[in-house]
């Protein structure tokens, strides 16, 4: 009965579910709803018409995109209730302009995207069915806090995990984790930059970023980060890069294996053999000592080892040897070592995921990380650089009172012995192997909540390892995802919590300054949220509401607008401008980012420490460290170094120098039964030291105008990119016989560890063909890659996500028969009228389109590099033939 009488069909019925009737969605569901789309309005009399944008007619909000990571400043125009055009805030001080990035100007079109989830949805049906009945909040509510209550009972708060991706609300998610007692918040950043992240703790202490100050620098060496397109921070780079390379002739040396955009438009491109970086970086340390180019004084008095050791360590990284790594030649390693270390102190050598994403990135991301302390360039005006406060501290940006205690437990889910630094600085966590410990039996949870991921689509092995464990209700009985459109994840949920889009809602946003001060920025609602929209972090406090007074008393401050307004309270009410704000909340509404101000953090290591700070201390005047015990009696801890009878900060390292040795590196991998000598020796990634001939390295990257699993379903995005042939080299090309638009198939391998650690794991070491999995996929020949190497992107593909996803037009029969179930359709509510994804998806294969491409994570292995954890997503081995 429920079948055949009551089940509407389709997305597009969504906006017309009455509450308590169930819906059919699934992989082939592709239907218009009632909203119009961007810039078109309904009249009075219910006609439609087009929307022309008169600005100055239109509000202004401010707020900060989220499009992607570079979370700029933005300023929104409203109009009629939509948001019509977005700028750039140029108070932004990474930004400084009103320009945005294509997806920074696509971001308004998902508030307005006909297949936005719009109710709380419950599962009826199997799990992965697809068959969904429109419940009210409060239900959603009540079964959220049943079962998390139940947990809290039980004594098991740590089975209730909450699995984020972009999140931007670690304040808000800690305090509900706390609240409830579960340690358990899962992320993903092993997937995305782990491995950077650890390498600038490790050597600088107290970063995980470098803001290069990139407008005064000379001379760019680039290793693997396509900030023309993708980077965290890209679009500010680039303005600084491009300036500094007009105003006086910067030079952009870039290492890729692909010409991507950054590379084409460097002064040089290289294209080292994958995973050598680390090879080539020693290599120039080797020439810069050499040829004495280094910062004698620098390493002398803030670096560790001394010049002596490290000659000693890199007497062998010749850059013959590296060259035979790297296939780069000796005499340009040679070259570019000897420019860079001459145009000292203003350059900077730096990374992405190109040089992290591998099984030996920590270490390849070290050494390029140690070529600025060898040359001297950190902390200096053009240099190396890196601010201090680059988080949102409590003590500057409070949380309402009171706040619940932290959760002092540890589970191996969110904190996995084999990787024994995952968690060291940061929690970094090892993301992509939580599918796997929940099927071979090592976690348990009871309530999954999952935000902002989309672990099928994003994760390696999504479709096959991911898929799977979300799909079986034994390893997940309960899982609630919050999203804004029926993504894959949601798919494998039994609560869909209809999220509001980051142009709808609140947040405090900060990230590192190429300003070198700290700032802050608010992101604020442009519109409401559409139908019944509730943003994340008010659907937690909600939660947190109903679970008895032990837990409600720490949601009592209101809504995540009031949260919001408290973390505001300690901010200036008197603009730059000289207007008087009411509270520091009503300023940032106005202004949208506040910067401090002050000297910009150039050698924040120099800086004396105060007498406040040396009260009570005292220096081991074996190693010059200052050593003071943070209570009377209590533990010491080394604050400063004295460098030329001064005691100064120095590195917030144990050592208090730049640490390209790291002895607590050595003792970490020894306790995990791993040789390490403590400093960022080359090792070649298992595997690929010698690939036979029919075997090539897969790499994926990103492009300009996507952003992994969210914007594929923002129509003008999808337009400009849906499509991802694998790039291929003209050699490889002719071995098996293909052009351009021939079809393969790829076969990709597990791949071999190495370490004690990862043996371990998913039952040791995979045998030599191990197959991973096989993909059809179209190929594009260019010069453009390294001979070895094969490159797909990511970011398309998407069996879910709506008609602009899945570049398929919209029609109401065909969406019946993809149905397949049989379904008769009660109501379907009124037919949009300015649709213009019904016909306008003109890629649709279906109507001689390229289609929406292919996912390419479906058969990447799950891979996490040693220590840090970091998948080594650029490592995957596979073979290609013709079909
Ligand atoms: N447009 C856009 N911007 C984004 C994102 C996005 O998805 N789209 N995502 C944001 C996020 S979360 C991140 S983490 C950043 C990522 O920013 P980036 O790290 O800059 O970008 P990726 O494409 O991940 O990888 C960079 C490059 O590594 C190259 N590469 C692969 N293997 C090797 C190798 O062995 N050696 C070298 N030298 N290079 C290699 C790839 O060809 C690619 O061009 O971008 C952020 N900004
Ligand atoms: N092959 C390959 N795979 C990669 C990479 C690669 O280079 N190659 N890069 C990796 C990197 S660097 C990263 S950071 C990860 C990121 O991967 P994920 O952490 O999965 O993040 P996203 O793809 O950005 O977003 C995932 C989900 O968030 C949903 N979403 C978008 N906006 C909102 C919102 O406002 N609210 C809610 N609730 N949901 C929203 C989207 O619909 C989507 O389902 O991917 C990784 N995957
Ligand atoms: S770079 Fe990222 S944050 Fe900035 S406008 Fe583009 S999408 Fe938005
Ligand atoms: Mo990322």
């Amino acid at each position: 009965m429920l079948r055949r009488e009551f089940i509407k069909s389709g997305l597009g019925a969504l906006a017309t579910l009455g509450v308590g009737e169930v819906i059919l969605l699934g992989a082939g569901d592709a239907m218009a709803a009632a909203p119009d789309p961007l810039n078109y309005a309904t009249d009075a009399d219910g006609a439609a018409h087009k929307v022309r944008p008169d600005y100055r007619t239109a509000t202004s909000v401010k707020s900060v995109c989220l499009n992607c990571s570079t979370v700029c400043g933005i300023e929104g125009f409203v109009q009629d209730g939509r948001v019509v055009k977005i700028r750039g805030n140029p108070l932004d001080p990474n930004l400084g302009s009103f320009m945005t990035c294509a997806k920074g100007q696509s971001g308004p079109t998902i508030n307005n995207y006909p297949e936005r989830l719009l109710f709380p949805l419950r599962r009826v049906g199997k799990r992965g069915e697809g068959l969904w009945r429109r419940i009210t909040w409060e239900e959603a509510y009540a079964e959220m806090a049943t079962r998390i209550r139940r947990c809290i009972d039980d004594g098991h708060p740590e089975r209730v995990a909450i699995h984020q991706g972009r999140s931007r609300y670690e304040s808000e998610i800690g305090r509900f984790l706390n609240a409830i007692g579960s340690p358990v918040l899962l992320n993903h950043r092993a997937l995305c930059s782990s491995n950077k992240r650890a390498a600038n703790y490790v050597s600088l202490g107290e970063t995980d970023w470098e803001s290069i100050d990139a407008e005064r620098c000379r001379y760019f060496l680039n290793f693997g980060a396509n900030f023309f397109e993708a980077h965290q921070g890209g679009l500010h780079l680039v303005k600084r890069v491009t300036k500094a390379r007009f105003d006086h002739g910067a030079k952009l040396v870039t290492f890729d294996v692909r010409m991507s955009n950054t590379a084409g438009r460097s002064d040089e491109w290289f294209q080292p053999y994958p995973g050598t970086e680390g090879a080539i970086a020693l290599a120039m340390g080797h020439v810069i000592l050499r040829e004495n180019l280094h910062d004698r004084a620098f390493v002398a008095d803030y670096v560790q080892p001394g010049e002596a050791r490290l000659r000693e360590w890199l007497a062998s990284c010749t850059p013959a040897w590296a060259a035979q790594l790297s296939g780069v030649p000796a005499a340009d390693i040679e070259r570019l070592a000897i420019e860079f270390a001459s145009a000292k102190p203003a350059v900077a050598a730096f990374t992405n995921r190109g040089t992290g994403a591998h099984y030996n990135g920590f270490n390849a991301e070290r050494a390029v990380v140690m070529l600025n302390a060898l040359v001297g360039s950190v902390g200096k005006p053009g240099g190396y650089c890196y601010g201090l406060e680059e988080k949102l501290s409590p003590a500057k940006y409070p949380a309402p009172q009171p706040e619940p205690p932290k959760v002092t437990i540890r589970t191996d889910l969110e904190d996995p012995p084999e990787w024994p630094l995952a968690n060291r600085w940061q929690k970094m966590k090892v993301g992509q192997v939580v599918y796997d410990y929940l099927k071979e039996g090592r976690a348990r949870l009871d309530v999954y909540i999952s935000y902002t991921i989309a672990a099928p689509m994003t994760w390696p092995e999504g479709r096959t390892t991911a898929a799977e464990v979300l799909a079986d209700e034994k390893l997940i009985p309960f899982h609630a995802c919050s999203d804004i459109v029926y993504s894959e994840m949601a798919h494998y949920a039994d609560l869909i919590l209809p999220d509001a889009t980051y142009l709808e809602r609140w947040g405090m946003d900060i990230r590192n300054n190429l300003e070198l001060r700290h700032y802050v920025m608010l992101r604020q609602p442009m519109v409401p949220p559409p139908g019944e929209a509730v943003s994340f972090p008010d659907v937690l406090f909600n939660i947190g509401k109903r679970l008895g007074p032990d837990q409600a008393k720490y949601f009592a401050f209101g809504t995540h607008e009031d949260y919001v307004r408290a973390q505001c309270s300690k901010l200036p009410t008197k603009g730059p401008d000289g207007r008087a704000f009411a509270s520091g909340f009503e300023y940032m509404k106005h202004y949208g980012v506040h910067v401090d101000a002050g000297p910009k953090a150039y050698e924040v290591y120099r800086r004396a420490l105060s007498a406040e700070q040396l009260a009570g201390s005292r220096v081991d005047e074996a190693s010059g460290r200052v050593l003071k015990a943070d209570k009377p009696g209590g533990k010491e801890r080394a604050i400063g170094l004295m460098v030329g009878g001064v005691a100064v900060r120095g590195f917030a390292t144990p050592s208090r120098r730049f640490e390209i040795h790291a002895p607590e590196v050595a003792q970490v991998a020894a306790a995990a039964g791993m040789r390490d000598d403590g400093l960022p020796s080359f090792h070649h990634v298992p595997g690929l030291e010698s690939l036979p001939a029919d075997r090539y390295v897969l790499t994926s990257f990103k492009w300009n105008v996507h952003t992994q699993g969210r914007t594929a379903s923002q129509k003008y995005l999808a337009e400009i990119v849906h499509d991802n042939p694998m790039w291929m080299h003209p050699s490889v090309a002719a071995r098996i016989g293909v052009k351009s638009g021939d079809m393969v198939e790829l076969t990709t391998y597990r791949p071999r560890s190495g370490t004690a650690g990862d043996k371990a794991f998913k039952g040791g070491a995979a045998g030599k063909d191990a197959v991973v999995g096989r993909a059809r996929i179209r190929v594009f020949v260019t010069q453009g890659i390294h001979p070895k190497v094969l490159a797909v992107s990511n970011s398309l593909g998407w069996k879910f996500g709506g008609r602009a996803a899945q570049g398929r037009n919209g029609n109401r029969t065909a969406v019946l028969r993809a149905s397949g179930q049989g379904a008769t359709v009660a109501a379907l509510g009124p037919e949009p009228r300015h649709d213009d994804l019904r016909n306008g998806v003109w890629w649709d294969e279906r109507n001689g389109g390229r289609g929406n491409g292919v996912n390419i994570n479906a058969i990447l292995p799950v891979n996490p590099s040693p220590l840090v954890g970091m998948q080594a997503w650029f490592d995957t081995v596979c073979s290609v033939r013709r079909v």
